[in-house]
């Protein structure tokens, strides 16, 4: 096959990663499908409407050019994928809250749709982050098994991990080299041709084993660099030290007028937990690919220094009651933030959720606050009234801005300041009489 614009692509999961990509390749003159569950979000894309909330440039405005081009067509039914010359894979691949093995429901489930409607010689990429090994023995097997084609000959494969981060969707999709497993050479070089219709940086090719390797092993790195600097929060608090400032310094290891490298040492962010579609699943995707073989220590245990964060802020919460000598029961609490990342409306694993839970055992009043979450968009002001604690848990731009002042009036005596993204200034907060206590500054 050929790629020119007169092939047809269809997309499976008009998500995060989904919905982008389509609407990039048919903004790129591809007639495009994109092939979700939900009919209601195949009712507001065919509006024409962005059904992703949250900061996401330029997307609101791609949908439309997109929709008035006609040549991008959202629909429920799996039967549009024998007219595909291409099928892209975006489904969710979480993982067993107790076993952290791979929960690949949806992604069998689509597998076994385009299975049962492979057209001879299409073009299969799967751009879901997967355990190593599963293209292997979870792809192939079901692709080859619904359609009765085998790989290579009636049909092609590659892996293609797709590096986005909700608020900058577009911009990585174009921007972010890639890395591009193929099952074989011929599988790759057409993968690759389409992608440059999309992909303005680099497509690294290689095998599809080392392909799942990269994406799990990269958010992996992230994940353990992030409980680096989780664990040195917890080693400052218990020294007296102020990890921010520890952070800078180590930070600023640079060689006078050495400009070649990046920083030598870049310690992440610590923080009140880790959430999010990635980070906190694709250490154990990673792992699984090896299970059985080897028993990974810093990995799992990286993991769980990071799930540690939520309940480490309800420990200094429950810290600050004892210091102004009251107990939780029968005051109200403020969680500013349940996205798990700044100005982003997504909540998937968010650290919130285990910390409200810890919150509802102490019969405490909570009221959650997020300007990006339906649910949560009550006025700021009013969430805070007659509260005695308000414990800050997503970075969102707004709440950079609240005057303190302002909102010490709204709140109960010895107002109580849980800082867990590191937004309040400790010095300037005490000064105002409130109890101040934030992650790796207390
Ligand atoms: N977090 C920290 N400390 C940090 C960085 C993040 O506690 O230093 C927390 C965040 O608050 C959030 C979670 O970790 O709860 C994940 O944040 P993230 O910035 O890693 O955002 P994600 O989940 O969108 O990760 C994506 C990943 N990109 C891809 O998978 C292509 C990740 O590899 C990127 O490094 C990351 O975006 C990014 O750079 O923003």
């Amino acid at each position: 096959m050929k790629i020119l614009k007169d092939t047809t692509i269809a997309v499976c999961g008009l998500g995060y990663v989904g919905l982008p990509v389509a609407l990039l390749f048919a903004q790129a003159g591809f007639k495009v499908f994109g092939v979700n569950r939900g009919k209601e979000k195949v009712a507001k894309i065919n509006l024409g409407k962005n059904p992703i909330e949250g900061k996401e440039p330029g997307l609101k405005e791609l949908i439309k050019t997109v929709h008035h081009q006609g040549n991008f067509e959202a629909t429920t039914d799996p039967k549009i994928y024998h007219q595909a010359d291409v099928i892209i894979v975006a489904v969710e691949t979480p993982v067993e809250e107790e076993t952290h093995e791979p929960a690949y429901v949806a992604m069998r489930s689509a597998l076994k749709d385009i299975g049962q409607n492979l057209k001879k010689g299409t073009l299969v990429i799967v751009e879901s982050t997967i355990a190593p090994g599963t293209m292997k023995k979870v792809v192939k097997p079901i692709l080859e098994q619904e359609s009765g084609l085998m790989v290579n000959k009636g049909f092609l494969l590659a892996n293609c991990p797709e590096r986005l981060m909700p608020g900058f969707l577009l911009e990585n999709i174009q921007n972010y080299n890639r890395v591009l497993g193929g099952m074989n050479q011929k599988a790759s070089e057409i993968a690759k041709k389409l992608y440059k219709y999309i992909i303005k940086s680099e497509i690294e090719e290689t095998d599809c084993l080392t392909a799942e390797i990269v994406k799990s092993g990269e958010n992996t790195y992230r994940d353990v660099q992030i409980a680096f600097a989780n664990e040195m929060a917890l080693l400052c608090e218990a020294m007296g030290a102020n990890v921010w400032e520890v952070r800078r310094l180590i930070n600023n290891c640079k060689k006078r007028g050495d400009t070649r490298v990046e920083a030598l040492r870049q310690m992440h962010l610590p923080g009140a937990g880790v959430g999010g579609h990635c980070i906190p699943k694709d250490s154990w995707l990673l792992i699984y690919g090896a299970k059985d073989l080897i028993e990974p220590r810093l990995i799992p245990l990286s993991r769980h220094i990071n799930d540690f964060m939520p309940r480490h802020t309800f420990h200094l919460l429950k810290d600050a009651f004892r210091e102004i000598g009251k107990n939780l029961e029968g005051t109200k609490i403020a969680v500013l933030g349940y996205a798990y990342a700044g100005n982003s409306d997504d909540a998937r694993n968010t650290p919130t959720e285990p910390l409200l839970k810890m919150i509802n055992r102490t019969q405490a009043e909570v009221i959650v606050h997020d300007p990006f979450i339906q649910d949560y968009k009550k006025p700021l002001e009013e969430v805070l009234k007659g509260t005695q604690a308000l414990i800050l848990m997503t970075d969102h731009d707004q709440y950079k801005k609240i005057d303190l002042k302002k909102i010490k009036k709204l709140m109960r005596a010895k107002p109580i300041i849980i800082d867990g993204r590191n937004i309040f200034d400790k010095e300037k907060t005490r000064k105002l009489g409130f109890v101040y206590k934030g992650i790796g500054n207390i």
